[in-house]
């Protein structure tokens, strides 16, 4: 087995996580995948579960892209902690998805290569009692709930295969960065115009998060710009906050061609471009809101 502690160091290491992993990565496949263990969860675990779920659902009606809350209910999850088996096969009906039990973050090339051969990795744990509200790695709350309802819809689920693809390119050519950061400002964070209605999160990040759902669409501290491929290439992101931009989709047909394009000479036009402040507005930026960026002002008097 390759992985073992220096496995973890490294992931830990990689700005995802300042502390070791907690999954247990002994039992893990050279793919980096376990199995999910259903029958171990305890009652709390699964009560646990049921109280993230109805948290969040009751945020969805106002907040959520029409199309994820139609992608969770054809899961019906919301009785307790999922067994991936039986999510997989509706995936499977639905656009060829599967999910694959992981301890936790695994590196990029195994998180790519599962992407890329239409496998999304799921952490098996669940967050404890005294995380409901945040948690610094993904569990299984935020990788169930957050990011399989999409995977079952047919452009998105081809825009999440580009992605894994597009990401061992990535990593080949050392443009890792920009692919981060168009994952963290779509499949994390992202947000879609719902036509007349405003606009609506279908980003794991958010929908996972009670606090950061609401504050995504109606906070005025956040600026709101429409997806630019290369601005949000350019983009830092925050790891340890909410985010102080979010990137706006017309359609998840605009991703999935934003992807179907060389990345070759953008990459070469962005080599000598400086990384963007995440808090930043450009002149060029096609503006929904200029956040007021109250939220950061508020934390850094209150660091005073
Ligand atoms: N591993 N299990 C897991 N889940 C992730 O979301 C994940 C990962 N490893 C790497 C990674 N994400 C990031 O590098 C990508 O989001 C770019
Ligand atoms: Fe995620």
């Amino acid at each position: 087995m390759s992985t073992g502690d220096g496995f973890k160091e490294k992931t830990a290491n990689s700005g995802k996580t300042a502390k070791p992993l907690r999954g247990d990565y002994s039992a893990m496949r050279d793919d980096f995948t376990i199995d999910q263990g259903w029958s171990h969860y305890s009652a709390e675990e699964h009560d646990r579960w049921r109280r993230l779920y109805e948290r969040q659902s009751r945020l969805l009606p106002r907040y959520a892209a029409p199309e994820y809350m139609d992608c969770l209910s054809r899961l019906d999850a919301g009785d307790g902690i999922p067994d991936f088996e039986r999510a997989s096969a509706k995936l499977r009906q639905a656009t060829g998805w599967e999910i694959v039990a992981v301890p936790g973050l695994i590196p990029e090339d195994a998180f790519f290569g599962h992407l890329a051969s239409r496998r999304f990795p799921v952490t098996n744990w669940i967050r404890t009692e005294a995380e409901l509200d945040y948690l610094e790695e993904p569990d299984v709350f935020h990788d169930f709930f957050g990011h399989v309802p999409l995977l079952m819809h047919p452009v998105f689920a081809d825009y999440m295969e580009a992605y894994g693809k597009g990401g061992l390119r990535a990593m080949k050519l050392g443009t890792m960065d920009q692919l981060a950061r168009l994952y963290w400002y779509t499949v994390e964070f992202g947000l879609i115009r719902d036509g007349d209605n405003g606009l609506k999160v279908y980003g794991a990040g958010i929908l996972s998060s009670a606090g950061e759902t609401p504050y995504s669409i109606e906070d005025s501290s956040p600026n709101r710009v429409a997806f630019d491929l290369e601005r949000v290439m350019r983009t830092l992101y925050r790891i340890d906050d909410y985010q102080e931009t979010y990137f706006v989709i017309d359609s998840y047909d605009q991703l999935f061609t934003e992807t179907q394009q060389d990345f070759g000479p953008i990459y070469e036009r962005l080599k000598g471009q400086p990384a963007i402040a995440a808090d930043a507005v450009l002149p060029t930026d096609r503006i929904y809101t200029r956040g007021t960026g109250a939220r950061k002002l508020g934390k850094s008097q209150a660091a005073e």
